[in-house]
């Protein structure tokens, strides 16, 4: 039995293509594409095969970047250590024409560049390879061609199209033409293929395979990016394709009716990846602790998000290694409702009364800092240290005007943004936010009111006035210098009163005092 010979097929690698369609991804698939062919080299090393065939396009433009050809030259050194070959042939992309890389840089003594106009035989050993320069679009690499008999492996390599199906749309199909009939007639035993990018067998009586790209270079590629091992021993050729792609492009279909925002499209495209529970549980997990800043805690959260969709997210006990309870939690509503109740609860446990608060901090109004405000309807108070109270709302305004000529007040402030007067709250997504109430009244020494106007009712409106109320019942334990209490005005009950004194106010507006 003679000796097997083992060679790897690959080629369009496009290294240096820039990939602007990514976006901020695109650097990092160009580092993909590299680290795709220090992997192809490891593994030529690995399997310890006699060459490397390359079927043009290693580079994505004929002067690439001087960093990318170093990249390569040092890496096909890593294949002369181990006395493997190298076969080129340039493609369409990098052709062989002067001033480009393969007349500027020198390559290692171990790598062969293909530089004839027709196809050229190179032997080493038992493996001849008949390769061809690219040179023009329109030269026909098989027209009369016949290998010469031999009991060598007698590989073609080539980059050109065997079809021209799609040559319409794209004109780049139909270079370099291969008919089918010229193949059958070749007398090769394997013809290695480049530029269409997916993997692609050509059957008939000569075995010719395109490798495809090892790495995917558009959403038009498939997943399954790989090189080719082709051995041959006993007149018989054997191909086996091995998966190379370090990214996969994927199209597809999201229907987006339902969907309220950019972040919940995110979460769906992500959730299509996850092939098993646990990679689902996982998704979940770290999902709720992004969204709640938690640094600390997954393994314990993990178990609780794993307990509550297996147990309470349907209506039933579910099996979370059935297939289409996964495809269910992809759903957009089994998302929300996961999310939504973990991060609810969690915020219900970590917003909790300890019974004992303090008072860190005073704001001495008198001591603000100028700041601008929107050029709109104002008026010039006397009661209060700003010199001019511009209102958020008509009713901010007029509430103002009220509190000017109420005879039973003393002073009062808008609480303007710069005056970094605060509480915080759990709003009614249940997230922690700050709540800036309106006004801060001083009806006398010892008594002080937060006022919150409103046009209209919010749903946080509730959560709030709770909030201010439990400010001050505490501020009121921290300190006996003035007491503090507050009112909800809302426009309605102001427009139907017409309360004519701050007591006035303070008796009928009694909403969430109760
Ligand atoms: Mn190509």
């Amino acid at each position: 039995m003679a000796q097997e010979i083992k060679i790897i097929h690959t080629g369009d690698l496009h290294l240096g293509m820039t990939f602007k369609y990514l976006g901020d991804k695109s650097k990092l698939h160009r580092r993909d594409c590299q680290d795709v062919f220090s992997n192809i080299v490891d593994l030529c090393i690995k399997e310890k095969v006699d060459s490397l065939l390359i079927a043009g396009d290693l580079f994505d433009d004929p002067n690439p970047s001087k960093s990318i050809v170093t990249f390569v030259i040092d890496e096909l050194k890593r294949l002369k250590e181990k006395n493997i070959l190298v076969f080129i042939i340039s493609g369409n992309h990098d052709p062989y024409k002067k001033e480009s890389i393969w007349f500027e840089y020198k390559f290692p003594s171990n790598v062969i560049i293909f530089d004839s106009h027709g196809l050229e035989p190179k032997t080493v050993g038992n493996l001849t390879v008949y390769g061809i320069a690219y040179t023009n679009n329109t030269k026909e690499p098989l027209d009369n061609f016949k290998a010469e008999k031999s009991d060598n492996f007698k590989v073609g390599l080539i980059h050109g199209s065997t079809t021209n199906i799609k040559s319409e749309e794209e004109p780049e199909y139909s270079y370099r033409p291969i008919k089918k009939l010229q193949i059958d007639n070749s007398n090769l035993d394997y013809i290695a293929l480049g530029h269409f990018h997916d993997l692609l067998e050509i059957k008939g009586k000569v075995k010719c395979f395109y490798s495809g790209s090892p790495e995917g270079l558009s959403f038009k590629n498939s997943a399954n990016s790989s090189i080719l091992l082709v051995r041959y021993s006993d007149g018989k050729v054997n191909v086996k394709p091995i998966k190379t792609a370090i990214r996969e492009f994927h199209t597809l279909e999201v229907d987006c009716t339902k969907l309220d925002n950019d972040s919940e499209l995110r979460k769906i495209l992500d959730t299509n990846f996850i092939i098993n529970y646990q990679g689902a549980i996982g998704f979940f997990t770290k999902g709720i602790m992004n969204e709640l800043r938690l640094f600390s805690g997954y393994d314990i959260l993990y178990e609780k998000v794993k307990t509550f969709v297996q147990n309470e997210l349907f209506d039933q006990k579910v099996n979370l290694e059935d297939l289409n309870i996964l495809r269910n939690l992809s759903e957009i509503e089994a998302i929300r409702t996961i999310v939504d109740t973990f991060k609810k609860e969690i915020n219900d446990l970590t917003v909790q009364d300890r019974g004992d608060s303090e008072i860190r901090n005073y704001i001495k109004i008198s001591k603000c800092r100028p700041f601008v405000v929107k050029q709109q309807q104002s008026l010039i108070p006397k009661k209060c240290v700003f010199n001019r109270i511009v209102g958020d709302s008509h009713l901010e305004l007029r509430f103002s005007a009220f509190l000017e000529n109420c005879e039973d007040v003393i002073s009062y402030v808008k609480n303007y943004f710069g005056v970094h007067f605060k509480i915080d709250y759990k709003n009614a997504d249940g997230n922690i936010s700050d709540y800036y109430p309106d006004f801060v009244v001083k009806k006398n020494e010892k008594e002080m009111f937060i006022i919150e106007t409103k046009g209209r009712e919010d749903l946080d409106v509730p959560l709030k006035t709770q909030r201010l109320k439990q400010w001050c019942e505490d501020l009121n334990k921290a300190q006996k210098k003035a007491k503090y209490d507050f009112i909800y005005v809302d426009e309605e009950s102001f427009d139907k009163y017409h309360p004519s004194s701050f007591e006035q106010l303070e008796k009928n507006f009694r909403e969430y005092k109760d």
